[in-house]
């Protein structure tokens, strides 16, 4: 089986065609549309987790595999498919940067954007404790992310990484869900746009979500939530 992404629109599997188009290897991309905001009963049945993105493929060893986590997705591609392009080896002196910013945009950064939309689609109110300590660590996040930025053109340091693959679908698609404004981050806004200016970025999006325009503005993008009842 040749290598296969399965795509949810509008989602964070979008940084899977961004990592092959930078890589430029081929690849059989497969799109799903959200029914109407969770993934259809197709995407769902490919894996117990029922999440995007999935991906598909024949190993090195002969084995048929269905991988999911992005971060997990964007290894096995980077290492079986891309001769580990995108990731810096342990003599790099940014290897610990590398590390730190890929995991980072999992583990800290998406997490914090995931509980700022739950809490702005609940009735919880402005002084609600878990309210705002979510406000409060997205604010953090943000900032952190911007002082980054201003010092290296990349998380990772000089070179782009996988490490801006999987953080950028928080700063920018995922807004769609967690409203947040950026014009207080100057220099995110200004690696947003070093990222718009990639061929792969726009190829990648143009692909995996062709019709929506990628959202690297400071603005909350509100069309496709508005879209969605309930
Ligand atoms: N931790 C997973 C999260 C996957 C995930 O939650 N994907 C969302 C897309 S943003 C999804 O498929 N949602 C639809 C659903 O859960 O039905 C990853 O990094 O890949």
């Amino acid at each position: 089986m040749p290598l296969t992404v399965h795509h949810l629109r509008v989602s964070q599997s979008e940084r899977i065609p961004w990592l092959c188009e930078e890589l430029e290897i081929p690849y059989e991309l497969v799109t799903y549309t959200r029914s109407p905001l969770l993934a259809p009963p197709e995407l769902k049945a490919l894996h117990p987790m029922g999440a995007a993105p999935v991906i598909q493929d024949t190993s090195p060893s002969g084995k048929a595999i269905t991988l999911a986590e992005t971060p997990a997705c964007a290894e096995y591609i980077i290492n079986v498919h891309g001769g580990g392009q995108l990731a810096l080896p342990p003599s790099h002196p940014d290897y610990a940067d590398y590390l730190y910013w890929f995991h980072f945009a999992n583990s800290n950064l998406q997490c914090q954007m995931s509980t700022s939309f739950r809490f702005s689609r609940s009735n919880a109110t402005d002084d609600d404790m878990f309210k705002k300590t979510t406000v409060d660590r997205k604010a953090k996040v943000l900032s952190f992310i911007d002082d980054r930025v201003s010092k290296v053109p990349w998380l990772a340091g000089e070179e782009f990484t996988a490490a801006d693959i999987m953080s950028v679908f928080s700063l920018t698609t995922m807004r769609v869900f967690a409203p947040t404004d950026l014009s207080g981050y100057p220099n995110i806004l200004k690696y947003l746009e070093r990222v718009g200016e990639r061929p792969a970025y726009k190829r990648s999006m143009a692909k995996a979500d062709p019709g929506m325009r990628p959202y690297l503005g400071a603005e909350t993008p509100k069309e496709f939530m508005d879209s969605i009842k309930g």
